[in-house]
């Protein structure tokens, strides 16, 4: 999908059918914006400077009226005005006339999470997988708040409200792994409202389908998964934030840094000390912090704690900024039978992204 001038980096890739109508339109209201911004503050800084007190310039010769030259500032606005009305209004009716032969989906948005929900029964959060170049219609309701389902790559949104029905409709041309976010400022982590669009082939879909929309299903968790599991099974993330907090201190970025502890020793956090940090917590506690972590040293076996430690080297600051983590399995057992309802009860208390993981998300 060529519109060659159009396609700057400034915009986000574009990938459906409807995105290089979008940018042309886009970049020619920008581009005009551009042109009139540069030629009137240069108009302005000439004019400044030309007739500032003291050149020696003509002052006589003052106009009061010029018929020609008003005519052509206000007629040459109103019909640019009026081509971007006509452009816009043929690009809006385009992307709000439904699609009748369309991949139906159903969409929840909901404090801070996006459920999908496929016609075959398979649910999704965060993740929508569709197939290239066929129409997809999603149906959408919130549960509680507004929230605005916005995919940049498809140049697609559209108010998600509580109460009413809303449709946005648009065909993915690439296949490829794009963004989802919310594009209405819907509470404290609004910015943690994203996920990922899929957009498969037809027989990487089908098959997607047929392990029932779980791509990772027959593949062994890696170490770090693992760990994230039990960290999530465990509750960890109950006490453990991206942040310092009065229950407990950040896991983020603490491998290999020197931990302080209250008896004013310190040690590096390496695997050894994880390990002991996990199992017998309260050997040595981290400065700032009282002996409430729960005893793991009967719970948790020895490859649970290795597991957890490699997690742990895994969560380093910055990562699942936008990516929410991406720990890539199914909970056994869980795969895909959480109800909507418990998700949302469960509401992404943890308060971090990187910490939000798949039990959670499920
Ligand atoms: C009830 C809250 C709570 C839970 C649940 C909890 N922790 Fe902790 N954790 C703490 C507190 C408080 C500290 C700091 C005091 C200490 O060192 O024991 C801590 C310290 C740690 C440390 C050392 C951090 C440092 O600053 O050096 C590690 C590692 C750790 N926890 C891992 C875990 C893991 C893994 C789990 C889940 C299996 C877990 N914690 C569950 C409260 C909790
Ligand atoms: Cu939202």
């Amino acid at each position: 999908m060529g519109w060659g001038p159009f396609q700057y980096n400034i915009m986000p890739e574009p990938a459906s059918e409807h995105a290089p109508y979008y940018d042309a339109l886009f970049m020619t209201i920008t581009g005009l914006a551009v042109f009139f911004t540069i030629t009137v503050v240069a108009m302005i800084i000439f004019f400044a400077a030309r007739y500032r007190r003291g050149t020696k310039v003509n002052r006589k010769n003052i106009l009061t009226h010029h018929t020609g030259l008003e005519l052509i500032w206000m007629g040459v606005p109103l019909v640019l005005a009026f081509l971007m009305f006509g452009w816009s209004t043929k690009n809006y009716m385009a992307v709000r006339t439904m699609p009748k032969e369309a991949t139906e989906i159903f969409c929840i948005g909901k404090k801070w999470m996006w459920h999908f929900q496929h016609m075959n029964g398979v649910r999704e959060n965060n993740e929508l997988h569709v197939v290239v170049g066929k129409p997809v219609k999603i149906t959408m309701i919130s549960q509680d708040v507004i929230h605005a389902l916005y995919l940049p790559e498809m140049r697609a949104q559209y108010m998600v409200v509580p109460g009413r029905y809303t449709e946005l409709a648009f065909t993915p041309t690439k296949p490829g792994r794009y963004k989802i976010l919310c594009a209405m400022h819907c509470g404290t982590q609004h910015s943690e409202m994203v996920g990922q669009l899929y957009v498969m082939n037809p027989s990487e879909y089908a098959d997607w389908v047929d392990k029932g929309g779980n791509k990772y299903k027959n593949k062994p968790l890696t170490i770090q998964e693992a760990g994230a599991q039990i960290y999530s099974e465990k509750g960890c993330a109950n006490c453990h934030t991206g942040t310092d907090n009065p229950r407990a201190p950040t896991l983020v970025g603490i491998y290999e840094k020197t931990r302080k502890f209250t008896d004013g020793t310190s040690a590096v956090a390496d695997r050894e000390y994880l390990r002991e940090a996990i199992k017998m917590p309260h050997n040595r506690l981290t400065a700032g912090w009282e002996n409430t972590m729960p005893v793991y040293g009967g719970t948790l076996t020895e490859l649970q704690v290795l597991q957890l430690a490699e997690y742990i080297k895994t969560l380093t600051p910055g990562k699942g900024d936008f990516v929410r983590q991406d720990v890539k399995h199914s909970t056994p057992g869980s795969d895909g039978d959480s109800s909507a309802v418990d998700i949302a009860n469960k509401g992404g208390s943890a308060g971090n992204a990187q910490f939000r993981t798949s039990e959670e998300r499920r």
